[in-house]
């Protein structure tokens, strides 16, 4: 993490002086976090600039929204050193690398820089939830919020998944806690930033392109607890080896007494004497009893939609969560096993004649594909093609073996897809609807018929929705007078 963690915040502020009114801010990014840091800034009576090195023409869209706000000073094109100099505080959009020389420049003066999380945290006064890892978050905070809103709590989802967190403080808003959504990125620029509960899914090699190694990388994520006291919790899947390390080694600081958070393990490979755990059937929890948290319960778990290893995974954390918040187990069961995830992305549509129907359009590439060919326990009916986007087809085939009982080829993409997968392709089809009839042909009774195409769908949609809206209408049409 050497030159990415920002230096913090000048002392008036980390001493508890919040206020914006007057200081100098400037917000670099005008994506939606941008945006949305602008007005809060504004409504906090701060003399707000913005820079962004797309240029006007590019920005025409957001320049027009931006009509409506005082900005001080606005910079397109590029960043410059004169304008970043001047500044009480600079705030930095996720996406913008913490590398950039203006902000290197501006730390070494001492000018406090810091990520949209820490802004947002220092004025959200309810409780947060804080969630990270490399795959799973969104669905799992989505999980999270539908729970919440099944016990009739007003829970903010908001982060990565696309609301900025700062959307969490609009003037009319009344919500009781915060769950967010963190990227590593967002993590980089954290400081202060104190969730109650925090919660780290997996960590698999991602972004290498921002972090010299994996172990920055991992260290970017495990910010998520730098500022977390012993009250509070650090959810860690110990099933991943890097967090099972990580989990042993803060155990042992904890019971040392170090003002760290609480670290409590999950798993859905072993049960576990403390935490959680999602083996067979039963959700096992067993969590301490710090500011009534305790809880302990066995219970059998429901039929899911979401099939993987992955998912119960992301779903035992959802569960732990919950609990802590003193949600009943009760209705957090019915909201797993209602949950059938997010549009498009491993989606379960339905069962006709015993074969389960799931639509994973947003799978245009073949990591996708592979990672959902690997979610599921029973035998997979493929359906791969679209418009060829360079994939090489032929990578796919390890996992193929032993879980894909034939591969549907359809669309622009199906002769090339035959050329590279040979043993596994039936006969091609011309289009989507060709393809999910055959496909319903090819399966047996327990079988999965998967869109995960890993081709863009340009051939013959407009976007990925559409293609996925599309497989869920001839699913239905297949399946009417079925059993869903
Ligand atoms: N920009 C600069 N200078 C730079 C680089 C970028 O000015 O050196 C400008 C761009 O021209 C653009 C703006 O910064 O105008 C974009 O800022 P941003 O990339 O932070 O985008 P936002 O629209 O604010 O969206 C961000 C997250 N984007 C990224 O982390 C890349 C969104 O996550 C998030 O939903 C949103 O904040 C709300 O929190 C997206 C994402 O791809 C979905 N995340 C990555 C992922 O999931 O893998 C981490």
């Amino acid at each position: 993490m050497d030159g990415v963690k920002p230096v913090t915040m000048n002392e008036s502020v980390e001493t508890g002086d919040y206020a914006l009114q007057g200081k100098k801010v400037l917000v670099v990014g005008l994506g939606v976090s941008g945006l949305e840091m602008i007005r809060f800034l504004c409504r906090q009576g701060a003399l707000v600039s913005a820079s962004d090195n797309r240029s006007a023409a590019e920005l025409e869209d957001v320049l027009a929204e931006l009509k409506e706000l005082p900005l001080a000073e606005l910079e397109t094109g590029g960043h410059s050193s004169s304008l970043f100099r001047q500044q009480d505080l600079i705030v930095v959009s996720p996406g913008v690398p913490w590398s950039l020389e203006v902000l290197r420049q501006a730390r070494t003066e001492n000018i406090p820089v810091v990520g949209e999380i820490e802004l947002a945290s220092r004025f959200i006064r309810e409780p947060l939830v804080g969630l990270t890892g490399t795959n799973g978050k969104t669905t799992t905070v989505t999980l999270l919020g539908e729970m919440f809103k099944a016990a009739g709590r007003r829970a903010f989802v908001g982060g990565n998944i696309g609301t900025p967190a700062v959307a969490m403080l609009q003037p009319d808003a009344d919500w009781e806690l915060g769950i967010l959504e963190l990227s590593s990125f967002q993590l980089e620029g954290v400081v202060h930033f104190r969730p109650r509960v925090a919660v780290v899914l997996n960590v698999t090699p991602d972004h290498q392109d921002r972090y010299r190694d994996e172990d920055a990388y991992l260290a970017a994520k495990m910010n998520i607890s730098a500022n977390q006291q012993r009250s509070d919790f650090l959810l860690l899947n110990v099933d991943d080896d890097r967090l099972n390390l990580q989990y042993r080694q803060l155990e042992e600081r904890w019971r040392d007494g170090e003002e760290i958070s609480r670290p409590l393990p999950f798993s859905c490979r072993a049960e576990l004497e403390l935490g959680g755990s999602f083996v067979g059937q039963r959700i096992r929890c067993c969590l301490p009893g710090t500011d009534g948290a305790g809880r302990d319960l066995d219970l059998s778990a429901p039929p899911l939609k979401l099939a993987g290893e992955h998912n119960r995974s992301n779903m035992l954390a959802a569960f732990m969560v919950g609990l802590i918040f003193g949600l009943e187990p009760e209705g957090m069961l019915t909201s797993l096993a209602s949950f059938s995830g997010l549009p498009h992305r491993l989606e379960y549509v339905a069962r006709v004649a015993d074969v389960d129907y799931v639509n994973d359009s947003k799978a245009t590439n073949l990591d996708a594909v592979a990672k959902a060919i690997v979610s599921f326990d029973q035998p997979v009916v493929l359906l791969l093609g679209g418009r060829d986007k360079g994939a090489q087809f032929s990578d796919l085939e390890e996992v193929l073996g032993g879980r894909v009982r034939e591969i549907v080829p359809f669309g622009e993409a199906a002769g090339l897809v035959v050329r590279q997968l040979p043993h596994f392709c039936g006969p091609k089809a011309e289009n989507l609807e060709e393809a999910v009839v055959a496909g319903s042909r090819l399966a047996h009774p327990g079988d999965v018929v998967l869109l995960s195409p890993g081709c863009a769908s340009f051939d013959e949609f407009s976007s990925y929705k559409q293609r996925g809206q599309a497989f869920i209408n001839i699913v239905h049409a297949l399946g009417s007078g079925s059993r869903d």
